[in-house]
């Protein structure tokens, strides 16, 4: 007997080929997007569950006797609770390295985005307001070739992106990180550094932390007064591991010159939110892994996890309880 799954989310045809061959798999298949009440009636019968941003959880697994594997079909992976998933046995794997690029790229993209006001300017032209003036300083922003880029959380994304700063832009890069890595310094010439000197010290300001109860707001008022009224902070890890509240004072306050944001505190971002009327902060709704080549990696990956961890045949990418 093939072991029952469920996908809460689409997935390439080649892909549900694949599971087909080792799993009898139902989806979700109206256009509204699946809510978490659906999936608690969904999840009865399964041993294995293709999902992403999902919260696992007693509740959940309450609603799931059989299951074993959930399989997310993302690197971050703070939507499990380690601890019950630990204590129920239940196995879970994420998808790194496959999205190192993509989302390097668009950290990039808003770096450039925001000390070169790309959408602003973009907006502006769009609403008709540009004419001929007398100088075109107002313009004027900031370079990103030979600044000081500084990386919070030294991970695969992160050696990717200073890959590209130090070989690409000419920029010097630190980095702060739980346990220092010196294969990485000697590989690409980065230095480490204590959070408050980097924070204190960069140009530039990447969030690459995953979101643990360590990393919960790690960056907050204090943080932001630490940083350079010229710097920018750009944020591709989870909106929680900012105080948002303290970034919208730093921004109200020019504590900092702007912000590139992937990622907020609520997703999708409330349309009231001031960090939207900003036009120093540029804003975009978590693609930092969104190409359709990257997403069907994630997804062949996340199908290989949970057809392994079913069967035991094959690596996966197991999460540490
Ligand atoms: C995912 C991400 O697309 O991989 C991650 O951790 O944040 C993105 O690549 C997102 O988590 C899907 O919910």
């Amino acid at each position: 007997m093939k072991p029952k799954i469920y996908c809460t989310l689409p997935i390439p045809k080649e892909v549900e080929a694949y599971l087909a061959e080792h799993c009898q798999i139902r989806k979700w298949e109206s256009e509204q997007p699946i809510t978490r009440q659906d999936i608690l009636q969904e999840v009865g019968e399964i041993e294995g569950l293709l999902t992403a941003g999902l919260r696992i959880n007693d509740e959940l697994l309450d609603h799931a006797p059989h299951l074993k594997i959930v399989s997310n079909m993302s690197v971050g992976y703070n939507n499990f609770d380690l601890k019950v998933m630990k204590k129920r046995n239940i196995i879970g794997t994420h998808t790194p390295n496959v999205l190192n690029d993509t989302v390097a790229d668009l950290t990039f993209g808003l770096m450039l985005a925001t000390a070169r006001r790309i959408a602003e300017w973009d907006t502006y032209l769009k609403n008709g307001k540009w004419e001929r003036t007398k100088s075109d300083e107002p313009f004027f922003g900031l370079d990103v070739h030979h600044k000081t880029l500084g990386i919070i959380g030294m991970g695969r994304i992160g050696e990717v992106i200073a890959k590209r700063a130090r070989f690409g832009f000419d920029m010097s890069v630190q980095y702060y990180n739980r346990n220092q890595k010196v294969d990485v310094e000697q590989k690409m010439g980065i230095t480490y550094s204590d959070l408050d000197t980097l924070l204190a010290t960069s140009d530039f300001i990447v969030l690459l932390t995953p979101l643990t109860n360590e990393t919960y707001q790690l960056i907050g008022a204090r943080e932001f007064k630490l940083m350079k009224e010229t710097a920018i902070f750009v944020n591709v890890s989870r909106g929680k591991t900012v105080d948002e509240q303290a970034l919208i004072q730093a921004l109200q306050n020019e504590e900092i010159y702007g912000a590139g944001l992937d990622v907020f505190e609520q997703e999708p971002i409330q349309k009231d939110n001031p960090l939207l009327g900003m036009p120093n902060v540029v804003t975009v709704p978590h693609i930092g892994s969104a190409t359709a080549q990257t997403r069907d990696a994630m997804a062949m990956r996340a199908a290989e996890n949970l057809v392994a961890g079913l069967t035991g045949r094959g690596t996966w990418n197991q999460v540490p309880y």
